[in-house]
C-alpha cells in the first residue's frame, strides 16, 4: 500500500505570519515535485463561513457559543475532503486549525472543555507549527486591529492557551491523537522562519503509513450504556 501524504497545521497568534508561510510552504513542497493543497480556516466561501466573515466584520452580532459551533462545523465541512486528500497523496497545509477554535473561545470566557468538545475527532494534524510572536511585535505588522478580536488583551490570552494545548499536545496520555507541535519564533524574517519550519516538514515529505489520527480520540466514551 502506498504511503498517505502528511497533514501539517500551521497555527500562530494573529499577524504572526502565518498566511504568508502557507504561501510559501505550499511553493516550496511543489517545487520538490510533492502535490500539495492549501486549506484556511475560517473558509469564508462556505455559506457557513460567510456568516463568520460577517461576524468577524461586526457586520453580524452572533452568541458566542453559537460562533464557536459554526467555526468548528466550518472545519467539519471539509473534514472528509481533507482524509481524501491525504489518502491520494496530497499533503494538506492548513492555515489555522481547532487550536484557533479553542484558543479564542476559551479567551472570551467559554469553559475549555467545553470549546474543545465539538472538534473531537476531527483529522489530526501529524505536525502542526505554532508562529509564536509578542502580541507587541504582530501589532507592529500591517492590518492589525481591523477585525473583532485584534485586541492586545486578547491575543494575550490567546497566547496562553495555545501554550497550554501545545504541552498538552505533545505530553503523554495522547494515544492517537498525539502529534507533534513544534513553535517556530516568529519574529525573525520571513526567510528564516521559513527555513526553520521547512527543516520540520521535509523529514516528511515521503509520506506515512500512520493511519490518519483523530484530535482527541478518547475523550468521550463511545458506549451510551457505559
Ligand atoms: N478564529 C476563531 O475565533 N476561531 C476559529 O476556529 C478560527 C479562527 C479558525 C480570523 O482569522 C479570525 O478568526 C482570527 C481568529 C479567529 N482572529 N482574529 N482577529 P484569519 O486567519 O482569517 O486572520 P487573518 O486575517 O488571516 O490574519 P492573521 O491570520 O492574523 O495574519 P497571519 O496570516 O498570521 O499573517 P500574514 O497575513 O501572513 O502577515 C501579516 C503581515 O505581517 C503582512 O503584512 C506580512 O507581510 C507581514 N509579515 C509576515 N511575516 C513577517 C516577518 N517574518 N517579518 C516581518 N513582517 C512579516
Ligand atoms: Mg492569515
Amino acid at each position: 500500500m502506498s504511503p498517505r501524504a502528511p497533514f501539517i497545521v500551521i497555527e500562530g497568534l494573529d499577524r504572526s505570519g502565518k498566511s504568508t508561510q502557507c504561501t510559501t510552504l505550499i511553493n516550496r513542497l511543489e517545487a520538490a515535485g510533492i502535490p500539495a493543497k492549501l486549506l484556511k480556516f475560517p473558509d469564508r466561501t462556505t455559506t457557513i463561513g460567510q456568516m463568520i466573515d460577517a461576524y468577524l466584520k461586526s457586520q453580524s452580532e452572533l452568541d458566542d457559543h453559537l460562533i464557536h459551533l459554526l467555526f468548528s462545523a466550518n472545519r467539519w465541512e471539509l473534514a472528509s475532503t481533507i482524509e481524501r486528500l491525504l489518502r491520494e497523496g496530497t499533503v494538506v497545509v492548513c492555515d489555522r486549525y481547532a487550536f484557533s477554535g479553542i484558543a479564542f473561545s476559551a479567551s472570551k470566557g467559554l469553559p475549555f472543555e467545553w470549546c474543545r468538545a465539538p472538534d473531537v475527532s476531527l483529522p489530526a494534524p501529524d505536525l502542526t507549527l505554532f508562529l509564536d510572536i509578542s502580541p507587541e511585535a504582530a501589532m507592529a505588522r500591517g492590518g492589525y486591529g481591523e477585525e473583532r478580536y485584534e485586541k492586545r488583551e486578547m491575543q494575550e490570552s490567546v497566547r496562553r492557551i495555545f501554550v497550554r494545548l501545545a504541552e498538552e499536545m505533545n505530553g503523554e496520555g495522547m494515544g492517537d491523537s498525539r502529534s507533534a507541535w513544534i513553535t517556530v519564533d516568529a519574529s525573525q524574517t520571513m526567510d528564516d522562519v521559513s527555513e526553520a519550519m521547512w527543516a520540520h516538514v521535509q523529514p516528511m515529505i515521503g509520506g506515512t503509513h500512520r493511519p490518519i489520527g483523530r484530535l482527541w480520540a478518547g475523550s468521550f466514551s463511545s458506549d451510551a450504556t457505559e
